[in-house]
Parts: structure tokens; sequence; C-alpha cells
């Protein structure tokens, strides 16, 4: 009995040691170069590693005149950055242009860069009447979170906002929608479990007008193993919220950034299922791979918006391409 009982003991002192021991550090969205500027450029594999100081290795490679070789390392580069193989081509073919007439190599693809991300950036919400922003993406990716956030950067912009959840089938997703509403002070439209949830959306933007909010976000199911059934609902909650409303002004998806390729691939069911005005990236403390920002506008097609940093309610920045671009080239 006793040596039974000091044996669990022992047993749960490990566990927590190793829990302690093993739990993944936090690291920072673009971290300072670790130059190992001439590390040769290695085979892609399924978990490409991590690359770090971006425009350190760029100089690098470019120290001597360019050479074939440095142009065919500069695209290995961006790949394994994420920027991924169409873009890092387009991009490798321009910043060529350029350099052959005089520029410098990284400031070329820090422009190229921005260049790719352009396009229309801003979120834009009517100054006049009530705003409806619908948010998609699979569960995980940080939704939710990312709705409290946007509530509270709306909030000190002076906006007046109500958050709705038409993901009824989660008793649980409205307790968490909740819990931000109250960190963002903003107003959140209660329903109850299992209601339709285009009857949800129809009947918050009738609360959100009675409450006289400037804008109401949308949060909606994101369970994939249900695929054309959840696009289904997706569609029609939209539709609904067109009609309770005078239009949506914004459909952002939600994508996380430490998913690389395969959650832009899952990405595309939502952008043909409902049209898609902009992208929010999370996690992007999570990943040194920043180049997946261009990866995603260019195989989506879509801006992105927003940027998450983090789990905090003031993690989230307005998407600045040219800053970002600096940023990344720049490490
Ligand atoms: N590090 C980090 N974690 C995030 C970020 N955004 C969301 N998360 C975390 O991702 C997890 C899933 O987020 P949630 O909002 O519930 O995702 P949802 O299922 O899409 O609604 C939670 O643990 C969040 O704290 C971010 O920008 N950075
Ligand atoms: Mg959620």
């Amino acid at each position: 009995m006793t040596v039974a009982l000091i044996v669990i003991v022992v047993l749960l002192v490990v566990g927590a040691v190793l829990f302690v021991v093993a739990r993944p550090k936090r690291r920072p969205a673009l971290p300072a170069p670790k130059a190992s500027p001439d590390a040769p450029a290695v085979a892609r594999t399924a978990a490409p590693p991590r690359v770090e100081g971006l425009g350190a290795r760029i100089r690098a490679i470019f120290a001597g005149a360019p050479t074939e070789d440095a142009w065919a390392r500069l695209e290995d580069l961006l790949i394994r950055a994420d920027v991924g193989p169409k873009a890092a081509e387009d991009i490798v073919r321009q910043v060529r242009d350029k350099v052959a007439s005089g520029a410098d190599p990284a400031d070329a693809v820090a422009q190229e860069v921005a260049v790719a991300l352009g396009g229309d950036t801003e979120l834009h919400l009517r100054p006049d009447e009530l705003s409806v922003v619908m948010v998609v993406g699979v569960n995980g990716t940080g939704k939710t979170t990312t709705i409290g956030k946007l509530a509270a950067m709306l909030g000190r912009q002076g906006k007046k906002v109500s958050l709705a959840n038409s993901d009824t089938f989660r008793a649980a997703a409205s307790e968490q929608l909740g819990v931000w509403a109250d960190r963002a002070g903003a107003h959140l439209v209660a329903q109850s479990r299992g209601a339709d949830p285009g009857a949800v959306a129809y009947d918050a933007v009738q609360a959100a007008r009675a409450r006289g909010s400037d804008v109401l976000i949308v949060d909606t199911a994101g369970r994939l193993h249900t695929r054309q059934p959840l696009m289904d609902e997706l569609a029609k909650v939209k539709r609904v919220l067109e009609k309770a409303a005078t239009d949506v002004e914004e459909v952002l998806l939600v994508l996380d950034a430490t998913t690389g390729q395969n959650g832009i691939q899952q990405a595309r069911v939502f952008t043909d299922a409902v049209q898609v005005t902009g992208i929010a990236l999370t996690k992007m403390d999570g990943t040194a791979k920043g180049g997946i920002v261009v990866a995603v506008r260019d195989e989506l097609g879509v801006p992105v918006k927003l940027i998450g940093t983090g789990e905090r309610l003031d993690d989230l920045e307005p998407f600045d391409p040219k800053a970002f671009a600096d940023r990344l080239v720049r490490a």
C-alpha cells in the first residue's frame, strides 16, 4: 500500500517536471538574425528549417557579383521563408531586373514583397450606419480571439461594437465570445444553444441596431469534418445578414500562420463559399516565417488586413505591407 503510494507520488513529480520542461516557448514574430550567412541551400523537406534573418542571408548571397547560383539560392531562401513557389519565382524575376539596373538586392526584395502584398488592406466600415463583419475559418485558427481583439481595436476608435455567435452548435463557443465581449467592452447578442444559425444572425442585426451599435461582428462555425454542410451554412448566414442589414461590409477569413501551405489549401473552400474580403493572419508570434503572408496574398488573391501577434487584447495590428516587407527583409 505505502509502496504503491510512493510510486504514485514519484510518477506525479516526474510528470510535473516533464510538463514544465517540455512546454513550448513563445517566439517573437520576426526574431533578430542568427547569422550563418553561407548555410547551404538545403533540400526542401516536409518540415523545413525556420528561416531567420532573411535580410542578412540575402546580403550574404549577393556579397559578390550576382551569379545564376545566387539567384537560385535567393528563390530557395524565399520558398523556405514560406513565400510560396509561385510568388518566389515572380519576386526573383522582378528583383533580377532591378539589380541589373543597379538596385541593392535586399532593397529590391523588400520592394517586390511590398508590391506582392499591396492592394487594399484597409477594413471598410460604413461611417453612417451599422456595419456587419462576418468572420469565418477553420476551428482553432483564432476566430473568436481575433473577434475579441478586433472589437477592442474598434472600441479604441470610439465605435460601439456588438458581437454575435452563429456557431450555435457548441455551447462553449458562446461563453468564450462572452468573455471576449466583456474584455473588449463590447455588447454580446445572446442566443440559445441549438438555434438556427441564420435566425441568430437575423436577430443579431436587429439587436445591434436596437442598441445603436456601429459594428456587428458575427462569429461562425468552423468544423471541417462536415465540410459541405458547413459551407452551405456559412453561405446561408451571409445571405441572411445581407438581407437583415444593408450589406455585409467585410467577410474576414482567419488563417493560422503556423499551418503554412496546408492552411492555405484549407482556406480555399471558404474563399469559394463566401466571398472573402480580407484575411486575418493569426499566430504570427508563433512563426519565424513571415513569408507566409506573401503566399496567402498570392495564392488566395485576397488582401491580408489584420495580423494577430498573441493572445492578449491588444495583440492585433492593421496590416501595413511596406512596413511588413521592410521588417521581413531587414531582419
Ligand atoms: N499565440 C497566439 N495564439 C493565438 C492567436 N490567436 C488565437 N490564438 C490562440 O489560438 C487558440 C484558438 O483560438 P480561438 O479563437 O478559440 O479559435 P477559433 O476556434 O477559430 O475560434 C486559442 O488558444 C487562442 O488563444 C495569436 O495571434 N497568437
Ligand atoms: Mg471560436
